[in-house]
């Protein structure tokens, strides 16, 4: 289904969201940048351990998203979930002490890097797929409770629309209208398997949709404005019509997919001109100063406060006490 999201362009969407939102969302996905990298680094430095799944180069996705649709929502997501936390407003000491693995992480110290969480994100899901059945539940409490301003988000990759969780979790969310939103991130690869070679349909999200009755859209996940506009209106369209909707957003990964993966896939000289001309940061960076909302120097030190920002939550967490032993037993669902 073609559609044109930006029809009313970008000036005009720069205008429409004014200079304070819009350097908020560029200094949260500054945020997101400068957590990753100092993170990635404390764990070459031994201070992290297992697994650990860095969301560079996505950025512009999750922030849009938070932006468009607002906190006051369920959100759910894959193990690749330090972005959303973050655009959440989890704060960046809790969370790196999580990946500390220290007891004032966010779940003390217990789920690490794959699973982060707050009040309204049910969770990162370290099984391919988990999440898309919970995000269902979540939009069915929505309708049984009637509360009709709200809707659950869903974001997973290109690798979980081959489990048989996504195809039971959205039957049933359209044979039963609920307010759901799935939100497929394709960065094309699943681990080393090129989506080509897992997926047997090409555009994951308009093939798809037609299977459940859903309408399906595609944006580009590199640009900001386009992913603002699109979640904007489709917030309103599943609000409006209680129905769900499936979106494929293009996104790019500038990491391997984790960070045990040296990602020898993938040549070096594509890598080098991924980076150069897909930076969702940078792209967003040149539109606000071609637009005079903010200059190089002001980018340049938002860009030092989010390291500071991060640098502090790395000592925090450096500092945090680990879990008393005592406590091991506790929170535990399962006896
Ligand atoms: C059910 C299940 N099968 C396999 C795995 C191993 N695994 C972890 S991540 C991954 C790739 C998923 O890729 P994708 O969904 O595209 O997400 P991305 O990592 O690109 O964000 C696989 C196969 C798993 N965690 N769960």
């Amino acid at each position: 289904m073609e559609h044109h999201f930006l029809e009313c362009g970008t000036k005009k969407l720069i205008e429409q969201l004014g200079a304070e939102k819009l350097i908020q969302c560029l200094s949260n996905m500054l945020l997101i940048r400068n957590f990753e990298v100092r993170a990635e680094a404390a764990y070459q430095h031994g201070k992290i351990g297992g697994f650990f799944h860095s969301y560079i180069g996505q950025e512009a996705i999750q922030i849009a998203a938070i932006e468009a649709f607002g906190t006051n929502n369920w959100y759910s997501t894959s193990y690749r979930c330090h972005g959303l936390a973050l655009a959440l407003g989890e704060s960046p000491q809790e969370l790196m002490a999580e990946l500390f693995g220290k007891a004032t992480g966010n779940a003390k110290g217990r789920g690490g890097s794959m699973h982060f969480f707050s009040e309204r994100l049910l969770g990162g899901f370290g099984i391919v797929g988990g999440q898309i059945p919970i995000a269902t539940g979540a939009g069915f409490s929505l309708k049984y409770k009637e509360i009709k301003d709200q809707i659950s988000i869903c974001f997973m990759g290109d690798g979980a629309v081959v489990q048989g969780s996504f195809h039971e979790a959205l039957n049933l969310a359209s044979l039963w209208n609920l307010p759901c939103l799935y939100i497929i991130e394709n960065n094309k690869w699943g681990m080393g398997t090129a989506v080509e070679r897992a997926v047997c349909v090409s555009k994951l999200a308009e093939d798809k949709a037609s299977g459940y009755n859903m309408k399906g859209y595609t944006l580009d996940g590199k640009n900001f404005f386009e992913c603002y506009s699109a979640f904007k209106q489709i917030q309103k369209e599943i609000l409006e019509t209680g129905r769900p909707v499936l979106v494929e957003v293009i996104a790019q990964r500038f990491k391997g997919h984790s960070i045990s993966d040296p990602g020898d896939y993938r040549s070096k000289e594509e890598m080098k001109q991924l980076i150069q001309l897909q930076d969702p940061i940078v792209l967003l960076k040149t539109a606000l100063i071609e637009n005079k909302v903010i200059s190089e120097d002001t980018f340049k030190e938002i860009d030092k406060d989010m390291k500071e920002k991060v640098l502090a939550a790395i000592e925090y967490a450096d500092n945090s006490p680990w879990p008393d032993v005592e406590t091991l037993e506790e929170d535990v669902f399962a006896p």
